[in-house]
């Protein structure tokens, strides 16, 4: 539980310009409203707030050449690759309060890119609704939200690919998905090609959430940097209205929590993005509150004593 003690860097990132439905730029601000650097802070992990890193406004455009505001979302990850590898550089856990899922590109690049001059194994959970593995030849939005774990293996533009200094940032071994209920046609097809390990929600049905969690931790152990990019849409949207891309039949509140309390038990965890949380969707921030209660259990809150 070597992790816990470090420092964690609230660093926030209000844009939506990875979208096409506006207002997960308000997404830093519900969670700080919703009390996350109190919260983290009655669990005895100490907390700094950075504030927000500042990009360029929404241009509101129709995408160009398959993506919707490409500029604007190189912008924003370069600001925020540079603010997660500044904390990292610390030795800091970095905390990204998102903004659209576009901006895993930049956070989880900057992780890469530690880790290599490290020499530590990287390993990334992502927990969505979506695999998140379009291209602009197969997007059937040229939303850049739906593009970042295909950009983090190499396919997309050069300015997106090479943000690590590496091409892949990733190989398909260090990431799986959790959650999956979503997926595009061409984005199917790739997302196989690419050999990503992807435990759909037909494997959280058939085999639980506990099974589908050991399965994808299996090898994460000690000197492990592990990454988790929180998409909100993962959940149920019956738990969890505020975000712009609901998909019904998502995990229920404890399987929520299982999931979260089983990533703490690795003892591994090292930088996490909360992403795609809208509060133009959300009924009295319930959302916000709710990611806060499972990060809650993500940095360690247990029930029962000793466990
Ligand atoms: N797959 C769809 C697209 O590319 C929707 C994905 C975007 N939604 C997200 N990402 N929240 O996880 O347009
Ligand atoms: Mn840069
Ligand atoms: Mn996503
Ligand atoms: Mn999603």
């Amino acid at each position: 539980m070597a992790e816990k003690q470090k420092t964690v860097s609230l660093i926030g990132a209000p844009t939506d310009v990875g979208a096409s439905r506006r207002g997960s730029s308000m997404g830093p601000e519900a969670l700080r409203v919703a009390g996350i650097a109190q919260a983290l802070g009655r669990l005895g992990v100490p907390v700094r707030d950075c504030g927000n890193i500042s990009g360029p406004a929404n241009p509101s455009l129709p995408p160009v050449d398959g993506f919707r505001h490409l500029n604007e979302v190189v912008q924003w990850n370069h600001l925020l690759h540079d603010a997660v590898y500044t904390e990292l550089s610390k030795g800091r856990l970095p905390l990204v309060l998102g903004g659209d899922h576009c901006l895993g590109i930049g956070s989880i690049s900057a992780v890469a890119r530690r880790c290599r001059e490290q020499g530590r194994l990287l390993r990334v959970l992502w927990l969505d609704a979506h695999v998140d593995f379009n291209t602009a030849a197969i997007t059937p939005s040229g939303n850049v939200h739906g593009m970042p774990v295909a950009c983090l293996c190499g396919y997309g533009p050069e300015k997106l690919v090479r943000m690590s200094g590496h091409v892949p940032a990733l190989s398909s071994e260090q990431i799986r998905q959790v959650g999956v209920r979503s997926v595009d046609e061409g984005e199917k097809r790739l997302v196989h090609e690419a050999g990503i390990e992807v435990f759909d929600m037909r494997a959280v049905d058939e085999l639980g959430m506990r099974q589908v969690m050991r399965s994808a931790l299996r090898d994460i152990d000690d000197g492990v940097h592990l990454h988790v990019s929180f998409d909100v849409d993962f959940l149920d949207p019956d738990i969890a209205p505020g975000v712009a891309t609901t998909v019904r039949g998502g995990p229920s509140y404890r399987e929520a929590q299982l999931c979260m309390e089983m990533l703490a038990d690795t003892g591994c965890l090292s930088s996490l993005d909360i992403v795609e949380l809208n509060p133009a969707f959300d009924v009295r921030n319930q959302t916000a509150e709710l990611a806060v209660d499972l990060i809650e259990s993500l940095f360690g809150k247990s029930t029962l004593m000793g466990r």
